[in-house]
């Protein structure tokens, strides 16, 4: 594992667009865990911790890691996962059926990392410390930076997004956030959301000191280009 730094296109203010948009249902080894917007599950709980629609403005902002509050919920969980499993992510709000609505935007990379928790779980991680590393990108797969087909592009069209997770990663409690990015507006906008997991399995890998990055810090908007940083696989 290699760790480069993601460094992500901004300009200055331009307006923004609402943001909208987040994961709200997970399916996980065979199990689906409802976003902790719409969880109606106390045995299973929310896997996932609390936001609000707002998306992330700043790249200096506390709220980078796991958006507002990104507070564990009442009902904590961590959803078992074998590692190299597959999370898929829906982000069809089902709230608003009779009037389709996924993810608010279709311009952009979507990123994700992992952090290590302490056994006694991830409630008590601080968010802001380096503790990230990452394990996921997908970014432009055709056409051009501001008009091309992201799988934003799909996700907004009601696509679900697919995350690997590292296969040979050592089993524990970790939080797990994805990003998307949008730019489509100039500036950009990130969308964070926080998943908390129990991987299972014989993995010996886990990240170095040097390796874990933290946010805010690890994107930053001077650079006019976006690189990706390579995956722990
Ligand atoms: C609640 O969780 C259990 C255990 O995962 C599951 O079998 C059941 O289908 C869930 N119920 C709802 C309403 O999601
Ligand atoms: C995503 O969730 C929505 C709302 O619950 C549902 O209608 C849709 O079938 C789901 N999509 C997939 C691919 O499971
Ligand atoms: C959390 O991490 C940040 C960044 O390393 C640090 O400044 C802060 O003091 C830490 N907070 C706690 C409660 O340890
Ligand atoms: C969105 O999905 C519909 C139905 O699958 C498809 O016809 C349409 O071309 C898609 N639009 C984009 C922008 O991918
Ligand atoms: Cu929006």
């Amino acid at each position: 594992m290699q760790s480069l730094k993601t460094t992500v296109w901004l300009l200055a203010s331009i307006p923004l667009a609402l943001g909208h948009g987040g994961g709200m249902l997970y399916t996980i080894d065979g199990s689906t865990y409802r976003a902790y917007k719409s969880v109606l599950n106390a045995t299973t709980g929310s896997i996932q911790r609390d936001w609000t629609w707002d998306g992330v403005n700043s790249v200096t902002s506390d709220h980078l890691a796991c958006r507002w509050s990104g507070n564990p919920t009442a009902t904590s969980y961590h959803a078992p996962i074998k590692a190299g499993s597959t999370i898929n992510v829906n982000y069809t709000d089902p709230t608003r059926i009779q009037d389709p609505w996924a993810f608010g935007h279709g311009y952009g990379p979507m990123l994700a990392y992992m952090a290590p928790c302490p056994n006694t779980g991830c409630e008590s991680a601080n968010l802001t410390a380096p503790i990230w590393f990452k394990v996921w990108h997908s970014g432009l797969l055709s056409g051009t930076w501001v008009n091309g087909h992201w799988g934003m592009t799909d996700i907004m069209n009601f696509s679900t997004l697919d995350i690997p997770t590292p296969r040979n990663l050592k089993k524990g409690k970790y939080l797990l956030k994805h990003d998307m990015i949008s730019i489509e507006t100039g500036a950009m906008q990130i969308f964070p959301n926080c998943i908390q997991l129990d991987v299972s399995g014989e993995g010996t890998s886990a990240p170095t000191q040097k390796e874990l990055v933290a946010f805010p810090g690890e994107y930053d908007g001077f650079d006019g280009m976006l690189f990706f940083g390579a995956e722990m696989g």
